[in-house]
């Protein structure tokens, strides 16, 4: 696929057609930078930034690696030419359990274990404090480790990172609580870049109409009919994550709309962290390699601005409930 990107660093939105500067358009993302020395007092304020489709950006990173750590992270003992990771490693907090290693990497399972879950740990503790409404009430998910580098990765069209989506996670339904991600970029010399678009409010209603989905569509008789009987099966996906899926894919699929729509160019530098409501900011992933990510889960009963959240703007433009 032909990928046009606009290389503009900062805050302004740009197109083909009018390349400007200014202030940021609505419906776009701006970055806040804080001091995680000297953190704001109004926690609920950051809250509401964040939820409204805002990036926090963290310069220096709070979270700290030590040198033994990082050493592994970045592969720098290796002394095969091939790096032993094929794919992302993902590690699950509440099993205490690493994902997705392969072959030669298992000798290194237990290590990079025990980074992953002091990675996990000290996010978790430092948002705890940064992020108090959101505190003890969300759902730690999954801790990634991103060995792999960005650019031109392989990927079957709806993995591929390197196109703008809204994340949904094809395994793990939400029922309506908004997917929070804290990343880290621990290379030493390459930034991690991004693009992102507009966000859920602009955009959402949109795809909304291209999943089929408007408010008088079968769709809504037909979820109302089967789920309950859905519910009788046995586990099952919620009708707001069915929806946010076939957003994810439609928006990759469409051409059109990964050429033309407006995008913002972000560097994120080495050791800096960032923190964005990954179900809101539209995003992809151009370039870099070596980064950690954890995932939080917040559910709707602790936003600060729950009208703003993917599932309240669906349920708007459908007029009836999608969590089961
Ligand atoms: O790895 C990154 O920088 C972001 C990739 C992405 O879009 C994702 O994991 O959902
Ligand atoms: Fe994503």
């Amino acid at each position: 696929m032909p990928r046009i990107y606009i290389h503009r660093e900062g805050d302004t939105p740009v197109s083909p057609a009018s390349a400007s500067c200014g202030s940021v358009a609505p419906g776009f993302s701006r970055t806040l930078a804080i001091d995680p020395l000297f953190p704001p007092r109004e926690p609920r304020r950051l809250c509401a930034e964040l939820e409204s489709g805002n990036i926090i950006l963290l310069a220096r990173s709070p979270i700290v690696i030590p040198d033994e750590d990082r050493e592994l992270l970045l592969e720098r003992r290796r002394q095969q030419s091939r790096s032993p990771y094929h794919k992302n490693i993902a590690y699950r907090p509440v099993e205490d359990r690493i994902t997705g290693l392969s072959g030669s990497a298992h000798a290194k399972s237990e290590h990079l274990s025990r980074i992953l879950r002091d990675y996990s740990e000290r996010v978790a503790e430092f948002l705890s404090s940064l992020l108090t409404p959101y505190a003890h009430k969300w759902k730690l998910d999954y801790a990634s480790y991103r060995p792999i580098q960005e650019k031109a990765r392989p990927a079957r069209l709806h993995a591929r990172n390197d196109l703008l989506h809204f994340d949904s996670f094809p395994t793990r339904p939400t029922n309506g609580a908004r997917i929070l991600r804290f990343f880290t970029n621990i290379n030493p010399r390459e930034s991690r870049v991004w693009i992102t678009s507009q966000t859920f409010e602009a955009l959402g209603p949109r795809f909304a109409s291209a999943a089929g989905l408007s408010a008088s569509s079968r769709w809504e008789g037909m979820v109302r009919f089967i789920a309950p009987l859905m519910r009788l099966v046995g586990p099952n996906r919620p009708p707001y994550d069915e929806f946010m899926r076939r957003c994810h894919d439609l928006m990759k699929e469409d051409i059109n709309f990964q050429e033309n729509t407006p995008k913002q160019y972000r560097e994120f530098a080495p050791n800096s962290s960032w923190l964005v409501f990954t179900d809101c900011v539209s995003h992809a992933v151009l370039s870099g390699q070596y980064a950690l990510e954890q995932t939080f889960l917040i559910p709707q009963d602790a936003l600060v601005l729950p009208q703003r959240s993917p599932l309240a703007i669906l349920e708007r433009v459908l007029g009836r409930r999608l969590t089961l």
